[in-house]
């Protein structure tokens, strides 16, 4: 049951973060803190996992349940605790590199699968707890302590990815926008079905002060556009690959049966014991 009286305190566990100040993740911290209060989430009902990174250290500054599990292994633990615990609500958070990288291959199959799970990915574009190493999501030329001549890599493009992945919700945020921040996790909480969100969060330590300057000045609100349609994959995909600004808003967002609605409909089916049901229970997958 909802908790009408829940405040964002009451979310948090009470431990002090150790991030640098002026780090992206706080915004992140209270953002989460704050939906979960606007959406009155019984804290005893809510899994947060991460894997390992400065932003992988979310889970202990919040007073839900939460599983530091080891690097790039968010989304799988937390689509195994889905889908044993449906009751619970599961929100897997890490970094670029921890969910880009090292647990890159896990992201297509939460998203084809539709698993009723929920990822925020905080995106410094830097591998932050390690000390500044050249991460997936590092734009060319950008110099760190593994480029030191700048980056000869292409980066990839998460919203680019997430579309073709077949996740049904895929959104983006910054951390420099708290109440923006806060709209996004609340839409993707209610979203059912896999939700993504990549949110812009500037490592101050080994991006610099940068990266502000760069999300305040090239950010646009996509869903602010007149007669906006986030069911339009189209769209989606201009916004997701455009050179000319980084969008903010829900790129993409519908609704499909998930990995659960499919399971439990063809263990009815089988519970039924008759074969010809099981049949017209897959033909209506394939539709
Ligand atoms: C198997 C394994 N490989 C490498 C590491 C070292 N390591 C820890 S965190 C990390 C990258 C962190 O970057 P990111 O996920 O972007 O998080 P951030 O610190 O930037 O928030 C790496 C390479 C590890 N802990 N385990
Ligand atoms: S190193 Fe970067 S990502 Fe890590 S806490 Fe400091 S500012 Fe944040
Ligand atoms: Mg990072």
């Amino acid at each position: 049951m909802a908790d009408a009286k829940a405040s964002p305190k009451d979310y948090l566990s009470g431990l002090k973060p150790i991030w640098c100040p002026g780090c992206g993740d706080f915004a992140v911290l209270n953002a989460v803190a704050k939906a979960f209060a606007e959406l009155g989430l019984p804290k005893e009902k809510v899994a947060v996992v991460s894997g390992i990174g400065c932003s992988s250290r979310l889970p202990g500054y919040l007073g839900t349940y939460g599983f530091n599990a080891i690097h790039g292994r968010a989304l799988p633990i937390a689509a195994g605790l889905k889908l044993s615990r449906p009751d619970l609500t599961v929100l897997a958070v890490g970094g670029d590199g921890d969910i880009f990288s090292i647990g890159g291959n896990h992201l297509p199959h939460v998203s084809r699968r539709n698993i009723d799970l929920k990822c925020i990915v905080m995106d410094n574009a830097i591998y932050g707890l390690t000390k500044g190493q050249v991460s997936p999501t590092t734009p060319i030329g950008e110099k760190t302590v593994t480029t030191t001549y700048g980056s000869i890599e292409d980066p990839i493009q998460p919203l680019k990815l997430l579309l073709s992945y077949e996740a049904s919700f895929v959104a983006q945020s910054t951390s420099l926008d708290l109440n923006h921040l806060i709209s996004m996790i609340v839409a993707m909480m209610r979203h059912k079905g896999f939700a993504f969100l990549n949110v812009r969060s500037p490592c101050v330590t080994y991006r610099g002060k940068e990266q502000y300057d760069v999300i305040r000045s090239r950010s646009k609100y996509i869903d602010k556009e007149p007669g906006y349609d986030a069911t339009d994959m189209r769209k989606a995909w201009h916004h997701a690959i455009t050179p000319e600004y980084i969008s903010l808003g829900i790129l993409y967002e519908k609704y499909r049966d998930t990995y659960e609605d499919r399971r439990d409909k063809l263990r009815e089916a089988a519970k039924a014991g008759r074969d010809c049901t099981l049949t017209d229970v897959m033909k209506g997958f394939m539709k």
